[in-house]
């Protein structure tokens, strides 16, 4: 980050975690197979060009995104893999994906022959929908007739063909075993197999050896993070988790029993205690629900008192501390650890959604 930072609260993203992350799954890999690194939603929040970045020199060959706002951005940054982007695309975007070399997801006949005016060359990978129920194509009779759409067009070439997991994370095998069946009878019907044939999330990159086919599609556990309880238990190494989100003490007091804390005055102080204020509130992510949350200062757990503020935080201390210490939220701090499982599970959510929901204003600093 180029930009002067004056205010002490930032996420701290390991860069080289998500590199050992990528080449350790590479080596439970076929030597054939190779890591797409999902960057959207900004790198799952992480910062989608240093992560992009991050993910190619650790070997991924192709980069995946959701929209073309975020193919551009990578573009822009000056990146120049191979970019696939996962979810529809709005015709408008056409000439300029194929201007910018931006692989397009072919998900319906519908759209497909909507390029009918597109020169090209564009390419695309065609998504199977074997019981995921978003986007791609549900049945032979569809899927026949846009490769057929596909064989006379000539500006459209197909570099690849996928499907995406539904509960491939869950214990229980059974819809994925039908996802796994639908998608090879599906890939029968292409009279020559394109490319690079792509079905696992992390959770079937890690779990399931026998689903690779030729590449993966590596997110949450890139970032360090386990897709779900259920596989954090059966990790075949151990993930290194890219994120931590840090802040300083910006004011101490100490108030009197009685004192109430925040609006709506819902702490009371119990005793005469110290109150720390730091800087950072809901609208950088720290939401209110997790209002009963601990923050790290002194490598000890102090607790969140009174409501989340938009900017501003109060943290009830067990000491009087300086202003300018140091306060993790989430990461290590000595031997204690907060963890963005907890916050998901405050926040009755998953770690992706917390990632997601760190706001633009908490700038992401990059450690090599
Ligand atoms: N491929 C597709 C098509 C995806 O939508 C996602 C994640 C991934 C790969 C990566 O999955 P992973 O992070 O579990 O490795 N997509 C989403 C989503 O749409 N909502 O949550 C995760």
């Amino acid at each position: 980050m180029s930009q002067q930072h004056y205010r002490p609260t930032f996420i701290k993203v390991n860069l080289q975690a998500i590199q050992n992350n990528i080449k350790r799954l590479k080596e439970t890999l076929p030597t054939h197979t190779g890591v797409i690194a999902v960057v959207k939603a900004n790198g799952y929040g992480h910062g989608d060009v240093a992560v992009a970045q991050a993910a190619l020199k650790a070997g991924s060959k192709i980069l995946a995104v959701a929209t073309p706002e975020e193919a551009l951005h990578l573009r822009e940054a000056g990146i120049q893999a191979d970019i696939l982007l996962l979810g529809t695309t709005p015709l408008s975007f056409l000439e300029e994906a194929s201007k910018q070399n931006i692989t397009l997801t072919a998900y319906s006949y519908e759209w497909l022959i909507a390029t009918r005016d597109i020169q090209g060359p564009l390419k695309l990978h065609i998504k199977i929908d074997s019981g995921m129920g978003r986007i791609g194509f549900m049945d032979e009779t569809e899927l026949k007739m846009a490769l057929a759409f596909i064989r006379q067009s000539e500006g459209l070439q197909i570099t690849g063909v996928f499907t995406h997991f539904a509960t491939a994370d869950e214990e229980d095998q059974t819809l994925f075993q039908q996802q796994v069946s639908k998608f090879e009878k599906l890939l029968n019907v292409f009279e020559q197999r394109p490319a690079i044939v792509h079905t696992s999330n992390s959770a079937a990159a890690l779990i399931y050896p026998d689903q690779h086919w030729n590449a993966v599609r590596f997110g949450i556990s890139m970032y360090g993070i386990a897709p779900s309880p259920w596989i954090n238990g059966e990790l075949p190494f151990s993930l290194e988790k890219a994120l931590s989100l840090h802040t300083e003490v910006a004011h101490v007091k100490k108030v009197l029993k009685g004192s109430t804390i925040g609006y709506g005055a819902t702490y009371v102080a119990p005793t005469d205690e110290w109150i720390a204020t730091i800087p950072i509130g809901y609208a950088d992510g720290l939401l209110r629900k997790l209002h009963n949350q601990s923050v790290l200062i002194n490598g000890k757990k102090m607790p969140i008192v009174g409501r989340i503020c938009m900017d501003q935080t109060m943290i009830r201390l067990d000491e009087k501390v300086e202003i300018g210490e140091k306060v993790v939220l989430i990461g290590k701090q000595e031997t204690e650890e907060i963890l963005i499982e907890e916050w998901a599970e405050a926040l009755q959510t998953i770690p992706y959604e917390v990632c997601c929901t760190f706001s633009n204003r908490v700038p992401r600093i990059y450690s090599k």
